[in-house]
């Protein structure tokens, strides 16, 4: 409920009307950023979501290769860091032992700079890295991280626009996206308005043991984020693919006792998602569509719709991750299970 209040707070000081400021990233930043050729991101967990979402902006706006891994993997393999990669680590907390170890290990290769997207002041990320975007959050209460991701997103999209206005971005694109990410905080309280229509929805998963979460382009990593919610909260398995994979396998999963979870908004992938969300009806798969009125889903027998709002198709990620948290803390206040606290799980990954 906090976030947005806490995305606008995380834009403030770093964006005009229609600008990314130029301090966005600090005093030093123009300079760090005028030859980066790659951009490298590490992070876990819902930080590493929120990594594969930048890298669609990354490559889309800076026109910038940008590779995304996961800490745990990456600091236990050889790597290639070249001198003008930029190594971007996201953390809530900034002390997950696998993030940190994974910058250690790259600053001996060598990079041209570390930029830390993170939650905490003070923490050993943010003194261990050249650049800082503090998201402002505050304190993340619950395990799970759910505001700590929308405004990791947030500080992501206007890295990526700075980053972006180094490698000619034309000022129009950036204004358009730039006003678009003030409309967030609204959207993102008409989503917060849905909580009801969404309660209802949840009494659907009550009996389920396992549920499918598609999304394509930018919206994939979104469907892994709500997959790992509902895993992480309310015990039921859930697994994200990109919808076009579905054919590839995951198709024979579907029957009555698969809920399939689509985040659908009317970007320029929506045809082909239509054609995934046939390829479930005619199994006998119940769908819940998260969609724009734009994206026109009609609901029918099986398929439960939920209309958002309508958003732009670059800050479509940041508002369309805010109902599937919702679903996911609706199922598991019904199944009782800890909200804040899931089983075997720790706030911050130390060891
Ligand atoms: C990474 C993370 C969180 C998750 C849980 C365990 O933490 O995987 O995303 O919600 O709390 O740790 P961080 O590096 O973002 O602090």
């Amino acid at each position: 409920n906090e976030q947005p209040r806490v995305i606008k707070a995380t834009m403030e000081g770093r964006v005009t009307e229609s600008r990314v400021l130029e301090q966005a990233l600090g005093t030093e930043a123009g300079d760090l950023l005028k030859d980066v050729r790659h951009v490298q991101i590490i992070a876990c967990g819902t930080s590493y979501h929120a990594g594969m979402v930048a890298r669609y902006w990354i490559e889309d706006l800076a026109g910038v290769p940008c590779s995304v891994e996961v800490a745990s993997e990456f600091r236990y393999r050889k790597h290639v860091i070249q001198k003008d990669t930029l190594f971007l680590c996201i953390s809530q907390s900034g002390e997950t032992a696998d993030t940190l170890a994974a910058l250690r290990q790259a600053k001996k290769a060598g990079f041209r700079a570390a930029l830390a997207i993170c939650n905490v002041p003070g923490s050993s990320l943010v003194r261990e890295s050249d650049l800082v975007i503090m998201t402002q959050a505050g304190p993340e209460i619950g395990v799970a991280s759910t505001k700590a991701f929308t405004t990791q997103l947030t500080a992501l999209l206007i890295f990526t626009l700075a980053l972006a206005r180094k490698n000619g971005l034309s000022e129009e694109r950036e204004a358009d996206i730039v006003k678009a990410l003030h409309l967030v905080p609204g959207q993102v309280s008409d989503v917060l308005a849905l909580d009801g229509e969404i309660a209802e929805i949840s009494k659907r998963f009550m009996d389920k043991n396992h549920a499918l979460f598609l999304g394509r382009g930018s919206q994939f990593p979104v469907a892994l984020e709500g997959a790992l919610k509902l895993k992480e909260i309310s015990y039921i398995h859930a697994e994200a693919y990109p919808a076009g994979e579905l054919k590839h396998g995951p198709l024979a999963l579907v029957d009555s006792e698969m809920p399939v979870v689509t985040v659908a908004p009317n970007n320029s992938m929506a045809e082909k998602l239509k054609s995934n969300l046939e390829e479930v009806r005619a199994r006998g798969g119940e769908l819940f569509v998260f969609a724009d009125r734009a994206a026109d889903v009609k609901p029918e027998e099986n398929t439960h719709v939920v209309l958002l709002p309508e958003v732009h198709e670059i800050t479509a990620p940041i508002v369309y991750t805010v109902p599937l948290q919702l679903l996911s803390y609706h199922v598991a206040v019904l199944k009782g299970t800890d909200v804040d606290q899931p089983r075997n799980l720790a706030k911050s990954v130390t060891v």
